[in-house]
């Protein structure tokens, strides 16, 4: 693929640092002296050593030595050892069909990223440029949109339903290009699994039909997917990565849901090219993710091997799970005949649509919030956040089983005019 086609200006125009350039090279040859690096002394730093407790009670310590390797700086994409550990658990996961491609024709690549925002981030800068075309799915999550509007794109709203975007509409939409048209859409951002608000979950059959629509008109794939450890059935869609064939799919994973959301660490999967273009980035704005994060990380990752870590993500959605089944029995309770919702397959959302009222910001935004009850609005996940919304995101991470039924009551609607739209309490 030609990968040029895809770059910003800005992108297209960043170059590799050079003092990074040498101190990869020196990393190789450890008989040099080091004088060209800015690099600090270690020996020279307060902290010696940590020992940290895990919820089983065992520990994972980190000596003199690790921790020096810890405090220091080290490569933008990531220490390498974490690096590999993640390219193993793409490959088991995901099985891209890049993995062996030469890198020029796309092959994957990862880099560590300040958690999947970081990354989302960088891929916009990479790739757009004012007046580009962006395909996505509404309502979708306000951190990306808010992140978008400043570029000056324009954001094209693909119809979807709970099971994420609808092919047909998409061809629809792509219809009013010409493949070799060059305004066509250079890229479709989507949350595949629990979509952020609503809860939708994209099935196999259009995550293939979507990849086959990417092909023709030749846009890039933005694979958002934070909530894929938090599946709640048995059987998983394949992800856009391991549909992959071309090199076109960009992936962003997190941490964040599954063990620390303050870690802020996450990693972005995608073609060689592009991801070196991430990485240039990294080099002038964070540098790199935090080596001790990253450091502590590997390590619990040694001691629970790939296995383990995948039955700590089993639990931690068994667990989710228990809460959502929770949110939908208060919902079902309070808001039955008020108000619409389905059953989202993965993620912390409910999202839900009340009847008879054209937008939910002043109900949300005063009223529940007088009743001690914290959600948000609908208009906030649209692409243009000024115009009205019925719906509500509710989050079922946090609040426990009774708090759920307290706040359905306060939500819980007495008759279908907005001035009467919720009592109860
Ligand atoms: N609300 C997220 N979502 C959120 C949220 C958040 C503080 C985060 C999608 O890996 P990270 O931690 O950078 O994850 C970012 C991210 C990317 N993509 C679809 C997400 O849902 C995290 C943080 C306060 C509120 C927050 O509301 O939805």
């Amino acid at each position: 693929m030609d990968y040029s086609r895809f770059l910003s200006k800005i992108s297209a125009a960043r170059q590799t640092n050079p003092a990074r350039l040498t101190n990869e090279l020196a990393k190789r040859i450890s008989s040099l002296i080091m004088l060209a690096g800015g690099l600090p002394n270690a020996d020279y730093f307060p902290i010696k050593t940590a020992s940290i407790t895990l919820d089983d009670g065992t520990t994972i310590e980190i000596g003199e030595e690790l921790m020096k390797i810890a405090l220091q700086y080290n490569s933008a994409e990531g220490i390498q050892e974490l690096v590999s550990w993640l390219e193993d658990l793409q490959m088991k996961i995901h099985d891209p069909p890049t993995a062996k491609y030469a890198p020029e024709n796309g092959q994957m690549k990862i880099c560590v990223t300040v958690g999947s925002q970081d990354g989302l981030h960088k891929i916009f800068d990479m790739l757009i440029n004012p007046g580009d075309n962006v395909l996505m799915d509404e309502p979708n999550y306000v951190a990306t949109l808010t992140g978008l509007r400043p570029l000056g794109c324009n954001i094209i709203s693909i119809p979807s339903d709970e099971h994420g975007i609808i092919p047909n509409a998409l061809k629809d939409i792509l219809s009013r290009w010409r493949p070799e048209n060059s305004k066509i859409p250079k890229c479709l951002y989507t949350v595949p699994n629990g979509g952020n608000p609503s809860g939708s979950s994209l099935t196999a059959e259009r995550k293939k039909k979507i990849y086959q629509l990417a092909k023709e008109y030749n846009f890039l794939i933005i694979e958002d997917d934070p909530y894929y450890f938090l599946q709640y059935e048995k059987t998983i869609a394949p992800s856009f990565l391991s549909l992959d064939v071309d090199g076109r799919v960009i992936r962003c994973d997190t941490f964040s849901k599954v063990i620390s959301s303050g870690f802020r660490i996450g990693f972005v999967t995608g073609p060689s090219p592009l991801i070196d273009k991430i990485i240039q980035h990294t080099q002038v704005s964070t540098m790199q993710n935090s080596t001790f994060t990253q450091v502590l990380l590997l390590q619990l990752f040694k001691k629970w091997g790939q296995k383990g870590f995948l039955d700590h993500t089993d639990r931690v959605a068994t667990l989710y799970r228990k809460q959502r089944d929770s949110m939908l029995a208060a919902a079902d309770k309070w808001l039955k005949g008020l108000a619409e919702w389905y059953t989202p397959k993965a993620g912390l959302f409910l999202w839900i649509k009340v009847k008879g009222i054209s937008d939910t910001q002043e109900m949300i935004t005063i009223k529940a919030l007088e009743k001690g009850v914290v959600l948000l609005p609908g208009r906030a996940f649209m692409i243009d956040s000024s115009k009205p919304s019925p719906c509500i995101r509710a989050s079922f991470s946090f609040a426990s089983p009774d708090q759920m039924d307290q706040a359905s009551t306060v939500c819980s609607i007495s008759g279908h005019k907005e001035e009467r739209f919720y009592l109860n309490v």
